[in-house]
C-alpha cells in the first residue's frame, strides 16, 4: 500500500508530530473514544437505506460498524485494500466508512451523481477489491470487474468473520478522496489518518464544535467539505449529531432544521441562494440555526452579506480542497473580511502558503499569484501505481520542494486572508462540482461527428458558472448539440459534466504555441451573449 503514496519527508513528519498535529490516534481509536465518552447520544440520523427513519447513537454506531468490520474481513477484504464506496446521505455511510477503516481498508470516496464509467474508472485506478454501493444504477455495468460487488442495505446479512485484525497504523493511507481534476480522469488523493484526523479535530475546534452541536448535511457526505471541513468527521469527533439529508432543497432541509433543532450546515453558493430566497416564506422554525458554512465556490461578497440577516445565522466561509488545505473565515474577523475573503488556513504556524507568479516567484501582499501550499495536512503526491502518468502528472502538480499547486489565483491580504480571484487550471466549478475539461472534451472527440472540441466555463446567475462545449464538427457528419450532450450521458459520466450548452464553430482558437485559446472562447461567449 505504501509504494505509490508520497510520504512528507522525515523532517516535516517529526515536526507535524512534535507539534501535536500527528497525534497516531487513528479513525477507530477516536471512534472507541467517542463511544466510551458519549455513548448514549446521538450520532447519526436520518433515512435508513430501507428507506425508515434511522437514529444511531455512538455505541449503536460503533457497534455496527465492528460487526461490518468482521463481515468484511470474513470477505477476504483485508488492510491496504481499496473499497470504492458510493453511498447517498444515510446513516448507514458512516457505518461503512467506520467499519472499513476498522480493518484498514481504504474506502474511495465515490459520489453519488458519479456513474459507471466513473466508478470503472476509479476501481481500475485504485485497484480495488470492492464495490459498495446504495444504488443499483452502475453494479450491473462494473460487475465482473472486481472481485466484490455488494449493495450496501446486503451487508447487514453478511456472516461474522472471525476476529478482527489490529487496527491500522495512523500514518496508514486511511482514504482516497478524488480530485477535481484538471487534466482528465479524477486523480486519487491518498489522506493518511494522522493527517486527516488533524484536518477534522482542529477544524472542529475553529467551528467551536461541541456535543450540542448539531450539523444538517446536504451535500454528499463523501465530499471532503461535508466530511472534514469539519463536517461528519468533526462533529463525531466533538460528540454532537450528524442529521443526513437526502437533499438541500428548502423543503427538505427546512423541516428537518426544525424537527432536528439542528445548529449548523455547510452549504455551496447557489444553496446559500436558494435557502435566502425561500427562508422569508418559510414557516420551519429555523431559530436554533447558529452557524451557516459556504464554500466550494467562490461566494459573491453580496449574497455573503445577507446570509445572516436572511437566516439569522453566523457566516463562516470556508475555501478548501480534497487534497489538503482549508481556510476558515474566523468568528473574531471583522465582517469586512468575513464577507470579502475565504478566510485563511488551518495551521498558523505550518501551513505554508506562497503566492507566486508564472515563474513561481512570489508576488507582494495583495497582488494575485498562484496558490502553492504544504503542510501538515496536504499530501505531497497524488496516488500514483495505476496511472500510468501519475508520476508525470505529480511533477506537474507539486514543485520540487514540495508545495501543491493549488490551480487556484488568490490574492493575500495583510492579514493573511486569502481572496479566491480566479482559476488557472482547466476546470470548471459548477456551483461547487468540478468539472475537468479535458474528461469531457476527450468523451466528445470520441464522438464520429467531432473534429475537435473545448470545453470551457461560462457565467451563470444561479451556479457561479456553466459548461459550454465548443466543437467543430467533421463536415461528413452533420450532428445537433442535443445529440452531442446525449452521448457524454451514454458515456456514463455524472450528469453535471453533461456540457449546458453546444457551440458548433469553424475552428477553435489557438495560442502562439498551439494550444486552445480558452480565454478566447470565453471572451467571444461574453460578446456573443
Ligand atoms: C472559491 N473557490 C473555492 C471557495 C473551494 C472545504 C470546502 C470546499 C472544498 C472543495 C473542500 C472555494 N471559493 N470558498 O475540499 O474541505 C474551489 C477551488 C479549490 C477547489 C477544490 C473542503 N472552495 N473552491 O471544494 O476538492 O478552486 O474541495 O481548489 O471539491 O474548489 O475543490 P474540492
Amino acid at each position: 500500500m505504501s509504494h505509490g503514496f508520497t510520504a512528507w519527508p522525515e523532517e516535516f513528519a517529526s515536526r507535524y508530530r512534535e507539534r501535536g498535529y500527528w497525534t497516531g490516534e487513528a479513525f477507530p481509536a477516536l471512534l472507541d473514544r467517542v463511544a466510551a465518552e458519549h455513548g448514549a447520544r446521538e450520532a447519526v440520523v436520518g433515512t435508513g437505506l430501507d428507506g425508515s427513519p434511522l437514529r444511531l447513537t455512538y455505541t449503536e454506531l460503533r457497534d455496527r460498524a465492528l460487526r461490518l468490520a468482521s463481515a468484511l474481513h470474513g470477505l477476504g477484504i483485508g488492510a491496504g485494500e481499496r473499497v470504492v464506496v458510493q453511498c447517498g446521505n444515510h446513516p448507514e455511510f458512516a457505518v461503512v466508512v467506520f467499519a472499513l477503516f476498522r480493518i484498514g481498508a481504504v474506502p474511495v470516496f465515490a459520489l453519488p451523481a458519479h456513474r459507471h464509467a466513473e466508478i470503472g474508472h476509479f476501481l481500475a485506478a485504485s485497484g480495488a477489491v470492492a464495490y459498495l454501493h446504495a444504488d443499483e444504477e452502475n453494479a450491473a455495468a462494473v460487475a465482473g470487474r472486481v472481485p466484490h460487488v455488494r449493495d450496501i442495505a446486503s451487508l447487514a446479512g453478511l456472516p461474522p468473520g472471525g476476529p478482527l485484525p489490529e487496527p491500522p497504523a495512523a500514518s496508514a493511507v486511511a482514504l482516497f478522496q478524488l480530485s477535481g481534476g484538471s487534466t482528465g480522469l479524477p486523480k486519487l488523493i491518498p489522506r493518511t489518518h494522522d493527517d486527516y484526523a488533524y484536518s477534522v479535530r482542529a477544524s472542529a475546534e475553529i467551528c467551536g464544535l461541541s456535543p450540542e452541536t448539531v450539523y444538517l448535511c446536504v451535500l454528499p457526505a463523501a465530499h471532503n467539505f461535508a466530511l472534514s471541513s469539519p463536517g461528519i468527521l468533526g462533529v463525531l469527533h466533538a460528540g454532537g449529531t450528524v442529521v443526513l439529508a437526502p437533499d438541500g432543497s428548502p423543503d427538505t432541509a427546512f423541516p428537518l432544521i426544525a424537527a432536528e433543532r439542528v445548529t449548523m450546515a455547510a452549504l455551496v453558493p447557489p444553496l446559500a441562494q436558494v435557502w435566502l430566497r425561500a427562508a422569508p416564506a418559510s414557516d420551519a422554525d429555523l431559530s436554533t440555526l447558529d452557524l451557516v458554512q459556504v464554500g466550494g465556490a467562490r461566494l459573491a461578497p453580496p449574497v455573503a452579506e445577507r446570509i445572516t440577516p436572511g437566516l439569522g445565522a453566523r457566516l463562516q466561509q470556508v475555501f478548501g480542497m480534497a487534497e489538503g488545505l482549508v481556510c476558515y473565515t474566523r468568528d473574531e474577523d471583522p465582517r469586512e473580511l468575513v464577507h470579502t475573503t475565504q478566510g485563511r488556513p488551518i495551521c498558523d504556524a505550518d501551513d505554508e502558503v506562497r503566492v507566486v507568479d508564472d515563474a513561481d516567484r512570489d508576488v507582494p501582499p495583495g497582488t494575485e499569484g498562484h496558490l502553492l501550499t504544504r503542510g501538515p495536512y496536504t499530501i505531497r503526491g497524488y496516488w500514483s501505481p495505476r496511472y500510468g502518468d501519475a508520476d508525470a502528472h505529480n511533477r506537474a502538480a507539486f514543485t520540487a520542494d514540495g508545495f501543491y499547486r493549488t490551480g487556484d489565483l488568490v490574492r493575500r491580504t495583510e492579514s493573511g486572508h486569502l481572496v479566491v480571484t480566479g482559476r488557472a487550471k482547466d476546470q470548471i466549478n459548477r456551483g461547487g462540482e468540478k468539472i475537468a475539461a479535458a474528461e469531457v472534451e476527450q468523451v466528445l472527440l470520441a464522438h464520429e461527428a467531432v473534429a475537435d472540441a473545448a470545453v470551457v466555463s461560462i457565467p451563470d446567475e444561479h451556479l457561479g458558472e456553466r459548461s459550454c462545449a465548443y466543437v467543430v464538427a467533421r463536415e461528413a457528419a452533420p450532428v445537433k448539440g442535443s445529440a452531442l450532450r446525449a452521448h457524454v450521458r451514454r458515456a456514463g459520466l455524472a450528469a453535471f459534466k453533461i456540457p449546458d450548452k453546444v457551440v458548433f464553430v469553424a475552428a477553435l482558437p489557438r495560442t502562439a504555441v498551439g494550444k486552445v485559446d480558452k480565454k478566447a472562447l470565453r471572451d467571444r461567449h461574453r460578446k456573443d451573449s
